[in-house]
C-alpha cells in the first residue's frame, strides 16, 4: 500500500487545524499508520527541504518549519501521494481549489499549513526520514473492504 508524509506545518498547529486536517483524510478513507507531534529541528529541516536550497525563499522556509511544533503523520491507501495532494491543493493557497485545505484555510505561500509528499519515490524518502520503522503502524481496520477494492 501507498505511503505518504503529511506534516501540518507551525501555523496549522498554532491555528487549531489539527484535528480538520486529521478529518479531512480519514473520511477520504485513508489509512494513518503513524503520527508524531515534534519540535523540528534544524538538521531535520535542512534534509527534508534539501530540493529547495538556494531558492530565494529557502532562510523564510527553514525557519517557518523550525519556529514551532509540527505534527508528522504517515497515512496510506491505494494512490496516497496523489490523493493526498489533492485534498491539500496548490502550493500556492490562492491557487488552490475551492474545498482543499489550502484553500479553504490559507493565503499566503508561506503559511500555507500543510505539507505533503509529491511523488511516491519521495513518499518513501520522506516518510523513512521522518519515521523509524517501529513508530509505523501495520494494521487493518473494520472498513476497508468498503474503502479499498483489492
Ligand atoms: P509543496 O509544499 O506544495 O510540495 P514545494 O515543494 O514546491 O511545494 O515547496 C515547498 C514549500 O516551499 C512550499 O510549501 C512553500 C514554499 N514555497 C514554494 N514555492 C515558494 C515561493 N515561490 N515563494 C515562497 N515560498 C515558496
Ligand atoms: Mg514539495
Amino acid at each position: 500500500m501507498e505511503r505518504t508524509l503529511v506534516l501540518v506545518k507551525p501555523d496549522g498547529v498554532q491555528r487549531g487545524l489539527i484535528g480538520e486536517v486529521i478529518a479531512r483524510f480519514e473520511r477520504r478513507g485513508l489509512r494513518l499508520v503513524g503520527a508524531k507531534f515534534i519540535q523540528v529541528g534544524q538538521s531535520l529541516a535542512e534534509t527534508h527541504y534539501a530540493e529547495h536550497v538556494g531558492k530565494p525563499f529557502y532562510a523564510g522556509l527553514i525557519s517557518y518549519i523550525t519556529s514551532a511544533p509540527v505534527m508528522a503523520m504517515v497515512w496510506e491507501g491505494p494512490n496516497a501521494v496523489a490523493a493526498v495532494r489533492q485534498t491539500v491543493g496548490s502550493t500556492k493557497p490562492v491557487e488552490a481549489a475551492p474545498g482543499t485545505i489550502r484553500h479553504d484555510y490559507a493565503l499566503e505561500v508561506g503559511r500555507n499549513l500543510i505539507h505533503a509528499s509529491d511523488k511516491p519515490e519521495t513518499g518513501v524518502r520522506e516518510v523513512g526520514l521522518w519515521f523509524k520503522a517501529e513508530e509505523l503502524v501495520d494494521w487493518n481496520r473494520a472498513v476497508d473492504a468498503w474503502v479499498f477494492e483489492k
